[in-house]
């Protein structure tokens, strides 16, 4: 264990040794074990077809092909592509439950659901150009969700949102032939492009699976923010606090996890009924806690301050506290070792969502229009399993406290104020360098990288050269236990020029933003970069990037690629998913600038993900000519240390 590790990240180590005592596998020691496949990791290993699978190892540059003629080319722009069709499809069906929770609402058939966020509602109807004058909400809502959901299955595009980009971002795509089409037409003709023996060309492929991705970036997964917005509340900043300290030795813990809130809206809700808290009062708890993980968890920080466990990699660590309950989770990012995991202590996995089953979980299924029942019965059983706890062990550290909840809405509430919200001092202080640049660090958290720092370093250096952190995803759990998502951070981490407008403004240097699907929030935010004025006339113009610096889910490939082909740089903190092909290579972190204005970059080291992103911000501040000369904190050996956590 590193000296220089904080407390609070030394938590999920404590609780890894238990679970070593206790004989328990998890990810973390799998990932030790695991060599990966070194073929696959190069991307050159196809099973598109039962002649395969093919792995068409070999020295680079040698020429060698799969059994029907497929190039190493060809099979690695493939594998990337269906990595895109599949983290968009993961997106926008996420968007399409909601978006019929979303009517369904509005027929007034969900009762436990509301519309809740009528400004956001009337903004929507105004992008769908719905007439709401002489309307109630529920109507204006009926006719949104029906627009909506018609997108899923468009055949002619674009969806929406879409118009939401700058005006020359979608120009671009037009003559690009990339604007979307139907959500889902997009995925399944991606799908079609990657089977045997059909699209073949790098170029060819990527072209599409940029569509794709452009149709979840701005529009499903902006479609799920949205009406989620609509559904719970559109987040303001709020308290939270996070790590597997948040678990409560003397009250029941029930854990929420995945991406969908429509669930765990309603534990959240029935937990604090007077009757659940007395039932858990009569099994000798002191009361309820919830709490989340993963996405599910931001969702629930975010509206309603509910504490964050962990982050993918924390998972199984909470259930081998001995301390959760119950388990419930609904969809995406679930270990399978969490049901055999529970098996070992008291705790109760529940699955929750018609689309996920997990062998050995208990399944009850959330019908919405009984959604608050089965929130309830999940809180009970909760109640009811605290007696059975065995083999407690919560670290004594505190949790790390954060303030969450900075939608777009926020920043240019925050900004602006209440009459003139705007996104102007923000632009401004861009404009005069003492921000140089917005940076969205996002993505998952990885097993077995636990207290190597490799997200707060990078966020550290970012922060200390005046470029604002926008996060979403697992990626701010890290930052949260070095205590940067607090306004305090400001004085202790950022560069003079950041640290005095987050001082002036009352905002931490990391802002967090949400889930995965509110990577979205972050495309809007660049919009609105841009219509403000004076930082160019597209997302390509801006001084802003994104970075994934861990991350392990398809879903990440997705997101990349929207942001890549909306104009930006995407830096991820791996060997490239496509080394083994130069030319698919080449096409995604060269070529592909000359496309969109965005392109891909792969760099494990934290160090050197800065530098790469750090020059991008300056070159694209020289294009625009505000190039004013920046003073760069550059990093010791000694500092470097300080970094690790
Ligand atoms: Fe092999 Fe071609 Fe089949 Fe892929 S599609 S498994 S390269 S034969
Ligand atoms: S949950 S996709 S591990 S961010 Fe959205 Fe976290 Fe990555 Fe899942």
């Amino acid at each position: 264990m590193s000296e220089k590790m904080s407390a609070k990240t030394k938590i999920a180590l404590q609780v890894l040794e238990k679970a070593k005592e206790e004989h328990i596998q998890t990810a973390h020691g799998r990932s030790q074990a695991m060599k990966p496949c070194p073929i696959g990791e190069q991307g050159l290993c196809c099973k598109h077809c039962y002649m395969g699978p093919c792995r068409l190892a070999g020295k680079p540059g040698e020429e060698k092909r799969g059994v029907c003629g497929a190039t190493k080319d060809t099979v690695s722009a493939r594998n990337f592509a269906r990595a895109v069709a599949a983290g968009c499809a993961a997106h926008m069906d996420h968007a399409r439950e909601t978006a019929e929770v979303f009517l369904a609402t509005a027929k007034g058939e969900l009762p436990d659901y509301q519309i809740k966020d009528e400004v956001k509602l009337q903004m929507l109807a105004d992008i769908y150009g719905i007439e709401t004058a002489g309307k109630d909400k529920n109507q204006i809502a009926r006719e949104l969700g029906e627009r909506v959901l018609a997108e899923f299955g468009l055949q002619d595009g674009p969806p929406r949102m879409v118009n939401r980009a700058p005006q020359k971002r979608q120009k671009l795509w037009q003559e690009l032939g990339m604007t979307p089409r139907g959500i889902d037409r997009e995925v399944v003709e991606l799908m079609h492009r990657t089977t045997i023996g059909t699209d073949q060309d790098p170029e060819h492929l990527m072209h599409q699976s940029s569509r794709t991705a452009i149709a979840n970036g701005w529009g499903g997964s902006m479609i799920a923010t949205e009406l989620q917005d609509v559904l719970f509340g559109t987040p303001k900043p709020r308290q939270g606090q996070a790590n597997l300290a948040v678990l409560d030795k003397n009250k029941v813990n029930l854990v929420v996890h995945g991406h969908d809130p429509l669930l765990a809206e309603m534990v959240v809700k029935a937990a604090r009924e007077p009757e659940l808290i007395a039932r858990a009062k009569s099994k000798g708890a002191e009361g309820i806690n919830i709490a989340g993980i993963c996405c599910t968890a931001n969702e629930v920080l975010l509206r309603h301050g509910v504490p964050m466990v962990g982050s993918f990699s924390q998972q199984e660590l909470a259930i081998i506290t001995g301390a959760v309950e119950v388990m419930a989770v609904d969809v995406q990012c679930l270990m399978p070792s969490l049901p055999t995991i529970s098996e070992c202590y008291h705790t109760k996995f529940i699955t929750t969502s018609s689309k996920v089953k997990i062998p050995g979980g208990i399944h009850m299924e959330l019908h919405p229009e009984k959604a608050m029942e089965t929130g309830r019965e999940i809180v009970k059983i909760a109640i009811d399993n605290f007696p059975n706890r065995k083999r407690v062990y919560i670290p004594d550290e505190a949790p790390a406290d954060l303030i969450a909840g900075f939608s777009h809405e926020t920043i240019n509430y925050m900004l602006g104020g209440t009459f003139r919200s705007s996104y102007r001092p923000l632009n401004d202080n861009i404009i005069n360098g003492r921000i140089l640049g917005v940076v969205g660090v996002v993505g998952c958290s990885l097993p077995g990288k636990e207290g190597q720092g490799v997200t707060t370093s990078l966020v550290k250096q970012l922060i200390a050269n005046n470029i604002l952190v926008l996060q979403t995803g697992c990626a701010a759990y890290p930052c949260a236990n070095e205590d940067m998502l607090i306004p305090e951070a400001a004085i202790r981490y950022a560069g003079d020029g950041l640290a005095e407008v987050c001082e002036t403004v009352g905002i931490p240097p990391v802002l967090h933003m949400g889930s995965c699907v509110d990577n979205s929030r972050i495309l809007i935010a660049c919009a609105a970069l841009v219509a403000e004025g004076g930082l160019g006339d597209d997302l390509s113009d801006l001084p802003v990037a994104g970075c994934a610096p861990e991350w392990m889910s398809e879903k990440a490939i997705a997101i990349g690629q929207y942001f890549v082909a909306s104009g930006a740089l995407v830096v991820f903190g791996s060997k490239s998913p496509v080394i083994g092909s130069p030319c698919v290579n080449k096409l995604l972190t060269e070529d592909y600038e000359q496309i969109t204005g965005g392109k891909w970059a792969f760099e494990p080291d934290p160090d050197r993900m800065f530098q790469v992103i750090y020059d991008h911000l300056i070159a694209k501040r020289k294009a625009l000519g505000i190039e004013k000369e920046q003073e760069r904190v550059l990093y010791d050996m000694a500092m470097r240390r300080e970094l690790v956590v």
